[in-house]
């Protein structure tokens, strides 16, 4: 068995747990938050028999789409003599999804 990470956005994350679910995946999601951002994504965590990890992986790259976002950038002005910092916009581009694939030790339910 293996365990996939996926992070997501929040916006993809409803469609993107029905459709799993529908699919036969059981599905853990946790709320968490992007440490470059520091705004809401969703990590899920899923269970997943080897032969279906590219099954997974597709309705994951179906549902989840990347975007732009905007963040803030700060910079010194005057190279720190003066102890100014100055604010500016910068866009990064999010998503679709994170994926993290590890092996499973062992898959309990007691
Ligand atoms: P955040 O850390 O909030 O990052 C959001 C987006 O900001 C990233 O999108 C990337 O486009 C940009 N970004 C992140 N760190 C950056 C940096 N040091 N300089 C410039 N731009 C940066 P994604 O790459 O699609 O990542 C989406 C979310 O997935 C991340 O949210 C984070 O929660 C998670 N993530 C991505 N890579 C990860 C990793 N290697 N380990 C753990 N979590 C990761």
């Amino acid at each position: 068995m293996k365990l996939i990470i996926a992070i997501v956005q929040d916006e993809d994350s409803t469609k993107l747990v029905s459709k799993l679910m529908q699919n036969g995946f059981s599905v853990t999601k946790l709320a968490t938050t992007g440490g470059f951002l520091k705004a809401g994504n969703t990590t899920l965590l899923l269970g997943v028999d080897e032969s279906r990890i590219e099954e997974a992986v597709h309705i994951i790259e179906s549902v989840c789409k990347s975007r732009k976002q905007l963040t803030t950038a700060t910079t010194m002005i005057g190279g720190g003599v003066s102890g100014d910092f100055s604010s500016y916009p910068v866009e990064v581009t999010v998503g679709g999804a994170t994926l993290f694939v590890l092996t499973v030790e062992q898959f309990m339910k007691v």
